[in-house]
This record gives C-alpha cells, structure tokens and sequence, in this order.
C-alpha cells in the first residue's frame, strides 16, 4: 500500500510548473556539467530531467526527436553527413537511422547522459551501437573549431539556453556552425516556448540570423514540455525549398505537419521581428 504520493515538478516560474506523479525515483546525480534525474512516471513512463527540467520521456519524446530530425531532413539536398551536437540520448540519432542517413557524429558534452540512457532508454540509446553513429563525449564548441568535415546538417539538440548550452545559441557559435555547413546545409536547433520561453526564440533567432540569410521557426506540441507548445529554429546560406516526392510519416510527423508547422500565429511572429 502507498501511504505517500511522490511527484517530480518542472519549476517554470515562481508562480507556474508542471508535476508529474510518479512511482519512484530512479536516479539522481550531480556531473561535471549538470545535475541528472530519472523518475518513472505514471503517465509517462520513465522521465529524464537535467537540472530540474524534462529532457524526455517515453512516451511524448517522439514528437521532439522526429520534428528535430524529420522537418529539415525533407528541405534542400538529400542529407548524407549529419552532426547532432547534444543529443546525448541518442533519440536524434535513432530517428536519422531510420531515415537512412549513413554518417552520423554525435558530440555530448556529458558522457553521463549517454550512460544513463543506455541503462534506462535502451531502445532510444540503441541508435549508439550502429556502425553509423559515432559518438564523441566533448564540447560541441570545441569541436565545431577544430573540425574540418562539411556537414549537411546540423542539428543542436541541447537543453535550455541556460548553464552549459548557452554558448550553442550564440551569434558566434552559429558563425562557427556555418563554416561547417555544405553550400544549401542546414541547421536546426530547438528554441524553446515560444509561450514561456519567448526569449530563448528571439536569441535563436536573432543569433541565426546575424550570420545567416535564410532562417524559419516552426512549432509543435508537446505535452511535457513548458507550455506544450514548443519551437524549432532552422538556417541556411542557400534559400531553403522542400524537395519534391513522398513523405515518410513518424507518429506525429507527416506532410501536413511538414507544411503546416511552419505556418505561425502572431504572437510567435511578433518574438521574430
Ligand atoms: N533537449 C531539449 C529539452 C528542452 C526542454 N526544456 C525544458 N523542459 N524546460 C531535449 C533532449 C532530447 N534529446
């Protein structure tokens, strides 16, 4: 018999944040960068958070990991040479598996976060045994300096513009992304609520737009993120057009998402301008 009710809560204010019930706690560490939390939750299945915020759960993580993936993977040439920075799940790199990209470099900066979800997110961090992927543990800024390689995407899968990744959604740190990038690559990043978070959309947006001409935001839901509403920024030095044929559909990508994520209410608008 459970006497007491346990639950994990995303702060987002002082006044607002979103609980979680949960059956237990499974992990909790400090690391060299950041402070790792595992719950299994009753509607979510298990939960992992990184200094008090949702990185991912079961069940929702979908919507993220395809919408990161998917959306800029059907603009432009068919990507071949894909970098993830962050993404140390490995939820973005399974996701370009099955999208049949050949050469994936994924660089976390925790290796932690890729020991945690290779015990806990088997299935996710799965993506990590293929001969395709290869995972570096270091600074993404570091590493986006010192490489040579052209990519023909880049995909910034970190947490919140604030700690560790905030350098990732510098004007600097796009000038850097963009020496790597091949003639029409392209780089997405996530850029937060656009509700709660409306600053971390403008500094995506205006740190991309320092440095490139072409730049989108698109949107979509999800459920334990702050607001559900969540925004994806994407760049590129060539015009960004989507490329002719099917559409493969994930669980909650398909073509109508492909077109209509694109499509911004104002407000969203009014952070851009
Ligand atoms: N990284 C972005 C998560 C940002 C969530 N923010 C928040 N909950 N305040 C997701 C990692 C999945 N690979």
């Amino acid at each position: 018999m459970r006497l007491i009710e346990n639950w994990f809560s995303e702060r987002y204010s002082d006044n607002l944040q979103l609980s979680f019930r949960i059956k237990d706690q499974l992990l909790s560490i400090k690391t060299d960068y950041q402070r790792i939390d595992l719950f299994d939750t009753y509607d979510f299945g298990k939960l992992l958070s990184i200094d008090g915020t949702v990185q991912l759960t079961e069940k929702d993580e979908y919507v993220y990991h395809e919408m990161i993936t998917m959306v800029p993977y059907y603009f432009n040439s068919m990507p071949s040479n894909v970098l993830v920075i962050g993404g140390g799940d490995g939820g973005a790199a399974r996701r370009l598996l099955d999208l049949g990209i050949k050469k994936i470099t994924n660089v976390e900066i925790d290796g932690n976060v890729v020991e945690v979800s290779k015990k806990y997110f088997p299935d996710i961090a799965s993506s990590f045994k293929s001969p395709d992927v290869k995972l570096i543990v270091g600074d993404g800024i570091k590493f986006i300096k010192e490489s040579k390689e052209k990519f023909d995407r880049i995909i910034i899968d970190s947490t919140d513009p604030v700690g560790p990744a905030e350098g990732l959604f510098s004007g600097d740190f796009y000038k850097d992304i963009k020496s790597h990038l091949k003639d029409d690559g392209i780089v997405v990043t996530q850029s937060g609520s656009p509700s709660y978070q409306p600053s971390a959309l403008a500094m995506a947006n205006k740190g991309m737009s320092e440095v490139f001409k072409n730049v989108k935001t698109y949107l979509a839901f999800i459920p334990t993120y702050p607001s559900g509403l969540w925004s994806f920024t994407m760049a590129s030095p060539s015009e960004m057009k989507l490329r002719d044929g099917p559409v493969k559909n994930g669980k909650y990508f398909n073509s109508d998402v492909l077109a209509g994520s694109f499509y911004l209410p104002e407000f969203v608008k009014n952070i851009l301008r």
